[in-house]
């Protein structure tokens, strides 16, 4: 066994004895209590769940395993004369909760590395589909199609014991991570550059080899791809695709049947694809507008206008958050250092400028500040990533770290299928009634 999958191994004995003692000595205590209006509004709120990787807090944003994002940024290790965190390092922290030594992020990317063989039925997969198909479709499809590799769903047909889940789905979840990139990079390349594909570079870390897969081999952009990978990873348990691998994981469906489930969650515009959904909405003012940089007023009267039509302004607004998103932050701070003058980045800017203010005078928007994706797509389209319907498959490859990473926790910790209770209307009735 791999000396991280033991370190793993001890972790999760530990914590599971001390779960088992807070059952026995604490299981009916309290957390929580629903409220009429809990249950028909998204369960907005309500302690459910437990997720292990990350905890979001409503004013100050994600930390992972304790550690803010800023803070990420400082301590994770980075690729020799980069300054952005590598994503290994935040797999390791997110599974083993302790900050990993630069040789064990080396480590973790070889390992990656030596296990990304895709087989060709699923890009055969991937070829059975028009080029329209929207490249969400395509990465579920593909990730479909490599759920013949699962070694979780196979020892589960040869019959294992409850107490080897954890060490299959640990497996799985290694093998699926270190694929992710070469079918992403592979839809990429057969959608937009006529199926010119390129390699994968087993010298580069996981990041900057997707990067040199997509054809993008600027230090810059395998930079912004490391702080990508980082920032999207995950946001506690709660969110669709979150929530969606764990749900479905929790009836042992292997770690590829349950990601899939959550990649078709993180396609969903009030989700992932608010991301691909912001840089058109940006793209279509500029060009309703003439062309150029709009002034404040013009984007005002965009936004009222995008309000008025019935629609949300994409990238704000937050089920939890109630600040601005420091995943938002970390995008800004990024692009004032490597590209201040992109004309794109000053829009968003104006925008970030612009809108809090208009969403706020609405009286019902919780929060009325950007969150993750008001920023992405205007950093990828100045490295010439311009096809912004791909966007969200950039957030799943870089979700898959967190969500697999709480799969295996689930497993480990031995977590039963979830099955919350629901009612009919008909029975709120009566109940609110009093009968
Ligand atoms: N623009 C316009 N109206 C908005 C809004 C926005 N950005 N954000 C919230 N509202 C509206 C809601 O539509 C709702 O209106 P209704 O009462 O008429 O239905 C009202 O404000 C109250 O909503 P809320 O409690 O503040 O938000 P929520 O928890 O129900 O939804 C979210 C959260 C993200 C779906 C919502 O803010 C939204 O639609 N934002 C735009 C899409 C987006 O950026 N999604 C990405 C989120 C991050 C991610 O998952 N990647």
């Amino acid at each position: 066994m791999s000396y991280i999958k033991e370190k793993f191994k001890a972790k999760a004995d530990e914590l599971s004895a001390e779960v088992k003692d807070l059952l026995k000595n604490h299981g009916t205590k309290k957390i929580d209590e629903v409220t009429v209006a809990q249950a028909y509004q998204g369960m907005r709120g309500i302690t459910g769940l437990v997720t292990e990787t990350s905890l979001l807090d409503a004013n100050e944003g994600i930390r992972f395993r304790g550690y803010s994002i800023p803070e990420l940024r400082e301590h994770l290790p980075k690729a020799p004369g980069g300054q952005e965190p590598l994503p290994e390092g935040l797999f390791y922290l997110m599974l083993i909760g302790e900050l990993p030594t630069e040789a064990d992020v080396q480590n973790l990317s070889s390992v990656l590395s030596r296990r990304s063989h895709v087989p060709n039925h699923v890009f055969d997969a991937i070829e059975a589909l028009p080029v329209s198909t929207h490249p969400m479709t395509m990465f579920t499809v593909a990730v479909m199609a490599l759920q013949t590799e699962s070694v979780f769903a196979k020892a589960y047909a040869d019959g294992m014991s409850k107490k080897d889940y954890w060490s299959y789905m640990y497996e799985d979840s290694l093998n699926l991570i270190a694929r992710l990139p070469r079918i992403a990079a592979y839809i990429y390349r057969r959608k937009y550059k006529n199926g010119d594909h390129i390699q994968p570079d087993g010298m580069l870390d996981w990041a900057a080899n997707f990067a040199h897969m997509l054809g993008y081999r600027n230090e810059d952009f395998k930079e912004l791809m490391r702080l990508y990978m980082v920032i999207h990873a995950d946001h506690e348990g709660g969110n669709v695709s979150a929530h969606t691998t764990h749900l479905v994981g929790s009836a042992l469906s292997d770690a590829y049947l349950s990601f899939a489930a959550g990649l078709n969650g993180l396609a969903g515009p009030l989700h992932g694809l608010a991301n691909q959904e912001v840089i058109k909405w940006i793209l279509d003012m500029r060009e309703e507008l003439g062309g150029g940089m709009p002034d404040k007023a013009q984007i005002e009267a965009y936004v009222k206008k995008t309000l008025a039509e019935g629609k949300v302004v994409p990238g704000y607004g937050h089920a939890v958050l109630r600040k601005t998103d420091p995943r938002f932050t970390a995008q800004m701070e990024f692009a004032k250092k490597h590209l201040p003058d992109e004309e794109l980045v000053r829009i968003v800017w104006l925008v970030y400028e612009t809108v809090p203010d208009i969403l706020k005078d609405l009286g019902k928007v919780k929060n009325p500040w950007p969150n993750v994706d008001a920023h992405s797509g205007a950093l990828l389209v100045h490295y010439g990533l311009v096809e912004y319907e791909f966007y969200t498959v950039l957030f799943g490859v870089s979700r898959a770290l967190g969500v697999l990473a709480s799969l295996c926790w689930d497993r480990a910790l031995g977590l039963s299928l979830e099955r919350p209770k629901s009612v009919t209307s008909e029975w709120m009735k009566l109940f609110v009634e009093g009968k």
